[in-house]
């Protein structure tokens, strides 16, 4: 099994009796009316079938009085719709078949995805009885991939889009990719890298990503681009990319109309602006909100949003980043056109192992907050460290702001219930998870990784989905259904996220590292930039270690509510996971485990790289239930796993030691390499 299918495999069902069971209630499908959307619907329905099954499916016009089949139905109304929005569906027994219903055509089809999923997972079909829709309205895909083929922070191969093949090559992948994400409910994909290439904005690009939304309407997909903020200068010739300027805005609303030739349902705009070196409105003396708002007029006739970033920090050397996106965007609440959805990071500096929730979910109640999620591992370990992500998506939609009282999660600020947001008007909701996909033949690299594409499509739907069922379902679709292989499975993936934060930044460290976010750098102190060393993060001296973000210190504590702030404000009670995050902690002092800070510090470093040993055992205990292809590729990078983990916690170690003054308490021993040995191998791994 090269992993090439996802979680759509289709394999024949092994037990004879389960499939004829299967088979009797699904000897035909009936659809009534017709769009690309349902017939995509049909041929996904017998492709699926037929392959668990063993039979072909025919498919019909009407039901009829015939009983034993599926029934897809468009347009439903009355009780049936109760419950349902625009793109839900209902999946009921009746008349002797199995009726799937939506109000719309997508509905039907993320319908016919979940009775494939029942017969996958094996669930029966006899009494079925569904219904779901979506809490969030656009559920997208960011890939951060280039015209030149590269994917920034990629590591599963170069770009999935063919760019210089395009318009006229359509590689049979992009319709792969378009089952995969309507299996989940995904319904955008912005194309290009949000440091956006001007390049994407030319009529030869705009057929190109034309060609690509072709292939995706049928999945109910949207195409949307990221914009590069100064293209009214690079592309259009202008003076100036002044978003106030009437020449600029002409040039923003001829293009949005270009582009809607092209692509006459485009999603819309992502943008990253002022971060990062990118251009933006504060290069003219004007806010997020004139260049939001801007390209919000420019989008006005169109039915397509405009998606600014919150993703913000100055290079202050004296601040704290993680206060920057909250005191730039919280005073422009209610300033942004309904058009606009600002998209912020689940925490408040950069996607690392274990954060916070960034303090602004919760603190603009006028303006609808997307999430944006890291699928791609830039700071998990890449493609060869094992991370299942749902449990990091869910910890932090389920942090409660306490922005209107408890229960204020940060899910229901992003599904709109909170601030009552959702449905209102053209205001929309919004989860992205920067795409981990590639050209590898298993799209993802590491073949488990899979499962975080999967987790976050199936999050963005529905986030009280637990991670645990999460996990169950896309290993028997995609691994096995022998019930001791998913629960070793299953365990591995529950306890991955853990076992890796206490390797690489336990107790609420953060960033040890420099621009490649992969070798460990705890040291790096040197860089244009303060908030881009690792020292900055961390602030190890020979008292302690920790940021001191409490009213002692940076004061960031104070961008959230009370409640927040009481659960993590005092030393003494601050829970363990964000214990370095807000504050300065003596090596000496007893920590909750009755350890020291130092003595716990070595426990988690040490026991974080033992873990992997235990994955590794998981997954040897899973073996004869796994395809040995796949089953051998894993070992291969469990092995390297450990390697690397002894790397970083030998690193962290030997390096805080220097402060701490301290020996590697008992039973763990002193690493056999000096500091100098690791540092000289990351300088090695460095080198270009
Ligand atoms: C950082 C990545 C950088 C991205 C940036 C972003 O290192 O490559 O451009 O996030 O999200 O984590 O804009």
């Amino acid at each position: 099994d090269d992993g090439y299918r996802l979680w759509l495999k289709y394999d024949r069902l092994a037990d004879a009796t389960v499939r004829s069971g299967y088979a009797r209630s699904t000897q035909f499908i009936a659809v009534s009316g017709s769009s690309p959307v349902l017939t995509a619907a049909t041929s996904e329905l017998q492709l699926g079938l037929q392959g668990l099954l063993g039979p072909t499916v025919p498919t019909l016009a009407r039901a009829g009085t015939r009983q034993g089949g599926i029934v897809l139905t468009v347009g439903v109304s009355g009780a049936d719709a109760n419950g349902l929005n625009e793109e839900g569906y209902r999946i009921v027994k009746r008349q002797g078949n199995i009726v799937v219903m939506g109000k719309t055509d997508v509905g039907v089809l993320y319908g016919t995805f979940a009775l494939l999923r029942q017969v996958q997972t094996g669930q029966p079909l006899d009494n079925i009885n569904l219904v779901s829709s979506p809490k969030v309205k656009l559920r997208m895909l960011n890939h951060w991939d280039n015209p030149n083929g590269t994917i920034e922070r990629g590591y599963a191969g170069g770009s999935l889009w063919k760019w210089s093949e395009l318009p006229e090559t359509i590689d049979p992948r992009y319709k792969d990719y378009a089952r995969a994400n309507a299996s989940l409910g995904i319904n955008g994909t912005v194309v290009n890298n949000v440091n956006a290439s001007p390049r994407l904005l030319t009529g030869e690009y705009l057929q190109k990503v034309a060609a690509l939304a072709d292939v995706m309407r049928p999945y109910g997909i949207k195409v949307y681009l990221s914009v590069y903020f100064a293209a009214p200068k690079t592309l259009g010739g202008l003076k100036t990319s002044d978003p106030l300027d009437p020449q600029v805005r002409k040039w923003w609303a001829d293009k949005t109309a270009e582009i809607h030739r092209y692509i006459p349902d485009f999603g819309g705009f992502l943008v990253k602006a002022n971060s990062e070196g990118e251009p933006g409105p504060q290069d003219y003396g004007r806010t997020h909100v004139d260049g939001a708002n801007m390209l919000a007029a420019a989008m006005k006739p169109f039915s397509g949003v405009v998606i600014w970033r919150a993703f913000v920090y100055k290079a202050d050397p004296t601040g704290d980043r993680f206060k920057a996106a909250y005191e730039e965007f919280t005073p422009f609440d209610g300033q942004f056109d309904p058009k606009v959805i600002v998209q912020v990071k689940n925490g408040p500096i950069d996607f690392q192992p274990r954060e916070p929730f960034s303090p602004l979910f919760g603190a603009m109640p006028k303006t609808p907050l997307g999430i944006e999620f890291q699928l791609t591992q830039e700071y998990l370990g890449f493609a060869t460290h094992l991370v299942y992500e749902a449990p990091l998506f869910k910890e932090c939609l389920e942090s409660d702001t306490y922005a209107a009282g408890k229960g204020s999660t940060v899910a229901r600020v992003v599904d709109g219930s909170l601030h009552g947001y959702r449905n209102a008007g053209p205001t929309q909701t919004l989860m992205a998870g920067v795409a981990n996909t590639g050209s590898d033949r298993n799209w993802t690299g590491h073949p488990l990784a899979q499962a975080n594409w999967y987790a976050f499509g199936r999050i963005a739907w529905d986030h009280t989905l637990t991670s645990a069922a999460i996990a169950d379902e896309w290993i028997k679709m995609t691994l096995t259904r022998q019930p001791q292989a998913v629960s070793h499975v299953r365990a591995m993936l529950l306890r991955s996220r853990d076992i890796y934060v206490d390797y690489n930044a336990p107790l609420g460290l953060s960033r040890p590292w420099t621009g490649v976010h992969f070798a460990p750098e705890p040291w790096q102190n040197k860089s244009p930039r303060p908030d881009w060393t690792a020292v900055y993060y961390h602030r190890a001296d020979s008292i302690g270690l920790g940021f001191d973000r409490t009213a002692t210190g940076s004061n960031a504590l104070a961008q959230y509510r009370p409640d927040v702030r009481r659960q993590w404000e005092n030393v003494d009670n601050c829970p363990l996971p964000y214990l370095l995050w807000f504050h300065h902690v003596p090596w000496t002092k007893q920590l909750a485990t009755g350890r020291t800070l130092w003595d716990e510090l070595c426990t988690r470093f040490y026991t974080g790289a033992d873990s992997v040993r235990w994955l590794q055992q998981e997954w040897a205990l899973a073996k004869p239930a796994i395809d040995p292809a796949l089953y051998t590729d894993v070992v291969g990078r469990l092995a390297t796993q450990h390697r690397e983990a002894i790397w970083w916690r030998d690193a962290w170690v030997l390096y805080l030691q220097e402060f701490a003054k301290k020996p590697i308490p008992k039973p763990f021993k002193q690493p056999e390499q000096t500091l100098d040995d690791v540092k000289k191998s990351v300088d090695i791994y460095l080198l270009r």
